[in-house]
């Protein structure tokens, strides 16, 4: 089964929409596979965020990331990549529809207090950086009312 890495960046946590999110993701119906909340060090994020280190805005959106505590997440499901990055919108939170994450509850780009796996190979990747432990191994009651 498919897997994503979900991250509350600093200002969700701060925000105290940690528990709004898990919702979300828990009620669509997609299986909670790994948690924890860390404050990741400069190095770390940057690793994180490779792919963007040439960006102008690089610097910023690693110093946001480090700023306190973030919630690193697997989660489990059917598209769960693709469909992950629906719930949580837009990157521009000005252009993130409401009834997403984002559009719901962020206003500017480097607050847009949420991050999702891109594509399943990043999935993998990030999930391997934040989880090196593997994900947590048991399998939802719920399966059968969920999937046919
Ligand atoms: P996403 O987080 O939707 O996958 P991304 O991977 O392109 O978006 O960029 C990672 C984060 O970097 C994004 O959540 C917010 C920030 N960011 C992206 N584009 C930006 C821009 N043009 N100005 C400022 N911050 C930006
Ligand atoms: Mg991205």
């Amino acid at each position: 089964m498919e897997q994503t890495f979900i991250m509350i960046k600093p200002d969700g946590v701060q925000r105290g929409l940690v528990g709004e999110i898990i919702c979300r993701f828990e009620k669509k119906g997609f299986t909670l596979k790994g948690l924890k909340l860390q404050t990741v060090e400069r190095s770390f994020a940057e690793k994180h965020y490779e792919d963007l280190s040439k960006k102008p805005f690089f610097g910023g959106l690693v110093e946001y990331i480090i700023s306190g505590p973030v919630v690193a997440m697997i989660w489990e499901g059917k598209n769960v990549v693709a469909t992950g990055r629906k719930i949580i919108g837009a990157t521009n939170p000005a252009e993130s529809a409401p009834g997403t994450i984002r559009g719901d509850y962020a206003v500017e780009i480097g607050r847009n207090i949420i991050h999702g796996s891109d594509a399943v190979e990043s999935a993998r990747k990030e999930i391997g950086l934040w989880f090196p432990e593997g994900p947590a191994n048991w399998q939802s009651s719920l399966h059968p009312w969920i999937y046919e």
